[in-house]
């Protein structure tokens, strides 16, 4: 049984990461999606919401789960026994995405998966989303419609 972990922020999901998800759920029997959780940081969505919203857009995909994990991310693949992280890159995430398997695998020997970006989403990042939605631009599209919905009324209650 060979099991993946999907990690990142999403905060929110996009299409983008979405797409990366469903891709990695045909290479792997199982995958993991896991929401890394800074306690520094707080996000535009809490770690509750991009659970709900990571669970209800995946819900037709029987071999996904989703999790939060803080500290480490080979740690947390070693306690679920994933064999690989799988990552979306963009070209401009190349140098640090492969700088980060490295140290990955340095750490505990697992290995990256890096699927290209699908060409459709290749501009296409959360942190973007956010802020053509605060000014009012139009993200349709680019996000799940029920994640649209949800960010769109929580900019609107931040104004
Ligand atoms: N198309 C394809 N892939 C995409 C797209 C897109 N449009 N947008 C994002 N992605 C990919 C990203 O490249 C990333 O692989 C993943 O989707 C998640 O993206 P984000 O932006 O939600 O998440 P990040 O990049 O902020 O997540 C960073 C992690 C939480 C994975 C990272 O910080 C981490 O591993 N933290 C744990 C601490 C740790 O172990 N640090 C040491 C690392 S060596």
């Amino acid at each position: 049984m060979h099991r993946a972990v999907c990690p990142g922020s999403f905060d929110p999901v996009t299409n983008g990461h979405l797409d990366i998800i469903e891709r990695a759920a045909r290479l792997f029997d199982e995958v993991v999606i896991a929401i890394g959780v800074n306690p520094r940081k707080s996000g535009l969505f809490s770690v509750d919401e991009r659970v709900e919203m990571l669970r209800a857009t995946t819900s037709g995909l029987a071999n996904v789960s989703v999790a939060t994990f803080t500290g480490l991310l080979v740690d947390f693949c070693r306690e679920r026994e994933a064999k690989a992280i799988v990552k979306g890159v963009r070209v401009v995430d190349f140098e640090y995405e492969v700088q980060m398997a490295q140290m990955n695998h340095r750490l505990t020997g697992v290995e990256t998966v890096l699927l290209p970006t699908s060409a459709e989403y290749a501009f296409l990042s959360s942190s973007l989303v956010k802020e053509v939605a605060s000014y009012g631009g139009d993200v349709s599209g680019l996000l799940p419609d029920d994640v649209l919905r949800r960010l769109t009324e929580r900019l609107r209650d931040a104004r």
